[in-house]
């Protein structure tokens, strides 16, 4: 059975943001949210505009890897932005995203982890990803585009997800509404959000992010590039990055930037 679409009218009543998701672009099907979000940021950027799909034929995780989105089973959605930071702030928001799906999953009951830097697992297995990506003229932040996908209705992952994917009503054993769902990731997000932009103080996104961390504590390999090293997690920084100890009793700090973080012996 298919629950509601995620349209407007079945997100707003659950809705209780100022402005983000207030401009909302549906669509049925689309090559990716993100992508759809720079186009029409390249003609005019409207703060807080939510597009949203039931299908992606195109989702795109980071370091052009894909990202699973059938339809009618999950949330694949990006909100375009225009902060008031500087550029090297920008990766703050994929942490404040995590917070604020994190506090949402909290809000159905469900025990999921943030996995540093963008994503949310469950029992070690990844049912949410976030990719923020922007854009910059004359050395400010023109826009920025921050895309999150949640797996929320799916029952099936291809071959290669089987082990390290899981969904919402593999979970939780049941159907769940996506529009609700939708609405209070939203709303969380511009709580965080809408105070880091005006603040610039992170602190209770890093509460969040340390309350629910599946790292700290834990050994890791960082994959950085070409390069790779095993380390123990310690904490995380007030400002959002990594803090690692390196086998030889060095502390590290590991920006969040376009490293990827996988458990010793498997994805975690
Ligand atoms: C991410 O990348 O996790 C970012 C995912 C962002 C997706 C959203 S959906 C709306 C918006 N529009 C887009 O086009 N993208 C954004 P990364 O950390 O690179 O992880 C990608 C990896 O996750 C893949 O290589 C797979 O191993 C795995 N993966 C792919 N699809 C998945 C799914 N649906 N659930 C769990 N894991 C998945």
């Amino acid at each position: 059975m298919r629950d509601k679409l995620l349209n407007y009218d079945s997100v707003k009543p659950y809705l209780n943001t100022e402005f983000i998701g207030r401009e909302y672009a549906y669509y049925d099907s689309i090559d990716s949210t993100n992508v759809q979000g720079k186009r029409e940021a390249a003609v005019k950027v409207c703060d807080g505009k939510v597009f949203i799909t039931e299908e992606q034929t195109g989702g795109r995780g980071r370091l052009g890897r894909t990202w699973e989105s059938p339809k009618f089973t999950g949330i694949w959605m990006s909100i375009l932005l225009k902060p008031d930071i500087p550029i090297e702030l920008a990766p703050k928001i994929t942490v404040i995203a995590a917070a604020a799906a994190y506090n949402t999953m909290k809000e159905f009951g469900i025990d999921a982890k943030i996995k540093w830097p963008n994503d949310i697992v469950i029992d070690g297995k990844k049912i949410c990803g976030i990719l923020t990506e922007m854009s910059t003229v004359g050395g400010k932040i023109d826009y920025v585009i921050m895309g999150i996908g949640i797996n929320v209705n799916m029952v099936e992952f291809p071959e290669d997800l089987k082990d390290k994917a899981t969904s919402l009503k593999l979970e939780l054993g049941k159907d769940m509404d996506r529009s609700k769902i939708t609405a209070l990731f939203l709303n969380n997000f511009e709580k965080l959000y809408s105070s880091f932009n005006s603040t610039k103080d992170l602190s209770e996104v890093m509460r969040i992010c340390r309350e629910g961390s599946v790292l700290i504590g834990r050994e890791v390999r960082i994959v950085d590039g070409s390069t790779e090293f095993k380390c123990d997690v310690i904490d995380i920084s007030e400002d959002g990055e990594l803090i690692v100890r390196m086998k030889d009793g060095k502390i590290k700090n590991i920006c969040s930037g376009e490293v990827s973080v996988r458990g010793i012996y498997g994805y975690l």
